[in-house]
């Protein structure tokens, strides 16, 4: 048989030092990327004409916000780590809330800036800034290379540090000269970070006394948050639930780490959280928060916060333990190996009268509206919505009442489920992350659960979802007003609506002239057919639903209130 022999120009070819763009892609590939999100511009023209050549896919959003939230969404959905490359300036400043929407809920992105070139920077430059120090405080690192030579290896330390111990978004900036020189790569690529070695298995003797602490519990609650979805640990957090006959609440970020349609489940806990979640969370004697940083809207008044309980907290994070609620047993360690561990010693306890309480909680406080109102109330769009998806059903958010009553009344069953901004509470990321879901999950069928005034944010990302061909569902809950702050108003500004609406655009007009489908709903009878024609779509669809413009989300725990002072609830008297 007779073998090919490579042509002399490819094996000239092969013996050329490559150029940094082609080392860029060339990291890239090795680390698995075959989807990137990004922004063209001068300082970025070399890496982008070598990615062309790439088997990358290869999406330009309409704003590098846009790209940015996508690429956080895709990871999100996917479990991998996101990628997004912007040019230098304009293009580095647009990406600062898609960076720190992802750094406080440590999404891994490898996020890559054009600069100026090496003898340029500091001369205020065209499209100079000063990318790494803008962005350093809201990514888990950010450094420029300022040599070829460093390329590759501050390229796979970024996916490095992206992806393992708490996850977050790393930024490299890249002057545009650095992109055209040439260098060999010789061997295989080196991570050189002495200072970095996040602590994987948790303390023996630590996990130890945790398991003892639940054995001995009477009335425990288990708190899920988002760092359980991030580290894969859900199946691990389920059968320590199960094991140990645990109730199990959860964050918004934790939301679908546990079956919300299993009797254990608390749902979610905090200012907008369950009744019964609250008060459980206030009445039990041990609380082990798992991949939880205990963020102010979980815990309402700190001093008032979980009275009674003993607190293990388990987070890879050890900046987070003790940081607002003082751990009686910190565990520093991966939720998944840490609760896999724990489970081995838990043993099973019944519980009766404490599962009696929570069942009394459930029954009186169970989540409500009105739900014999003949208008179209925001609450009952979610429940049709949820009735007629399934758990391969990805749900994106923008924020605001919207974005709580889907928390409140979608049923969430699966991790990854839900994508929502928790930390930075970012208005305009629902629509491109649902653009960053439906590409991770080409087959889910993908539902961005929208604010009127959350959409109008990042609104001309639909067309990115148009020309890629992307059936996303939007349903805008258009209440006429920036909803939440409505409500902060009537109950905390003697209801004066100042400067929390402006006149919005029809949606449906404007979905059917980027070329998506466009359905607007006024009247209660519209919503369950408006949502199956949607969920029949095999192209873009929004569906503008006109609802009660005044609704507030209930129950809430009002700002520097405890958690067990929620207000809005029919059934709050004598309820603890
Ligand atoms: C980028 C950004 N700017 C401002 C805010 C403050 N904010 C929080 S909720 C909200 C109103 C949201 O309105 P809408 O999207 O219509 O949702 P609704 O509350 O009406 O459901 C505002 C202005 C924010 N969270 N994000
Ligand atoms: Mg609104």
């Amino acid at each position: 048989m007779q073998t090919k022999s490579p042509s002399p120009a490819a094996a000239a070819e092969r013996t050329i030092p490559k150029t940094g763009a082609q080392i860029i892609v060339d990291a890239l590939l090795a680390h698995g990327v075959d989807t990137v999100f990004g922004y063209t511009g001068a300082s970025v023209l070399p890496l982008f004409d070598r990615l062309y050549e790439a088997p990358i896919h290869f999406i330009v959003p309409v704003h590098e916000q846009g790209g940015c939230h996508m690429a956080d969404a895709y990871a999100r959905a996917s479990g991998k780590t996101g990628v997004m490359i912007a040019t230098s300036g304009p293009g580095a400043c647009n990406l600062v809330t898609g960076l720190a929407t992802a750094m406080m809920d440590s999404i891994p992105l490898v996020v890559i800036t054009g600069q100026v070139r090496t003898d340029l920077i500091g001369q205020d430059a065209f499209q100079e800034a000063p990318t790494t120090g803008i962005t350093r405080a809201v990514t888990k690192h950010s450094s420029i290379v300022m040599n070829v030579k460093d390329l590759a290896g501050t390229i796979y330390e970024a996916f490095h540090i992206a992806s393992t111990g708490r996850p977050g978004p790393v930024l490299i900036d890249i002057p545009v000269d650095i992109e055209f020189q040439r260098y060999t790569v010789n061997g295989s690529v080196r991570l050189n970070l002495p200072g970095y070695k996040p602590h994987r298995n948790g303390h023996a003797g630590q996990i130890a006394e945790a398991a003892d602490a639940i054995n001995r519990s009477e009335r425990p609650v288990l708190l899920a948050g988002g760092g359980v979805i991030t580290a894969n640990a859900s199946q691990e957090l389920r059968e320590l639930a199960r094991k140990a006959n645990l109730p199990v609440a959860m964050t918004l970020m934790g939301l679908g780490s546990f079956d919300q349609r299993q009797p254990q489940s608390l749902d979610m806990v905090g200012m907008h959280g369950a009744a019964y979640a609250n008060f459980a969370v206030q009445d039990c004697d041990l609380l082990i928060a798992v991949g939880a940083r205990f963020d102010d809207r979980v815990t309402g008044s700190l001093a008032t916060f979980a009275p009674k309980a003993k607190v293990i907290h388990i987070d890879i994070d050890p900046s987070n333990i003790s940081k607002c609620v003082e751990a009686d047993i910190p565990i520093v360690g991966d939720a998944k190996t840490v609760l896999a561990a724990l489970t081995e010693h838990v043993e099973h306890r019944e519980r009766a009268s404490w599962f009696a309480r929570i069942a009394d909680w459930k029954s009186r406080c169970p989540p409500s509206y009105d739900r014999e109102a003949p208008t179209v109330k925001p609450q009952y769009i979610i429940e049709e919505l949820c009735r007629r998806t399934n758990e391969e059903t990805i749900i994106t958010t923008g924020v605001g009442q919207h974005q709580m009553w889907s928390a409140q009344f979608y049923r969430f069953s699966r991790p990854r489920q839900l994508i929502s901004s928790g930390g930075l509470g970012t208005m305009g990321f629902g629509l491109p992350a649902a653009i960053g879901a439906q590409i991770a999950r080409p087959d889910a069928t993908v539902v961005d659960i929208d604010g009127d005034h959350s959409f109008n944010m990042t609104m001309a990302e639909l067309n990115t979802a148009v020309q890629h061909e992307l059936p996303i569902k939007v349903c805008i809950l258009n209440n006429g007003y920036m909803g939440m702050v409505r409500q902060w108003q009537e109950l905390f500004y003697s209801k004066r609506y100042v400067y929390s609406h402006l006149q919005n655009p029809n949606y449906a007009a404007f979905a059917r002239a980027v070329g998506a489908a466009g359905i607007t709903v006024d009247s209660k009878a519209q919503v369950g057919p408006a949502i199956e024609q949607m969920l029949r779509e095999d192209r873009p669809c929004v569906v503008d639903f006109h609802v009660d413009a005044e609704e507030n989300v209930v129950p809430m725990v009002p700002p520097g209130k405890g958690l067990h002072e929620m207000e809005g609830l029919r059934a709050l008297q004598n309820a603890m």
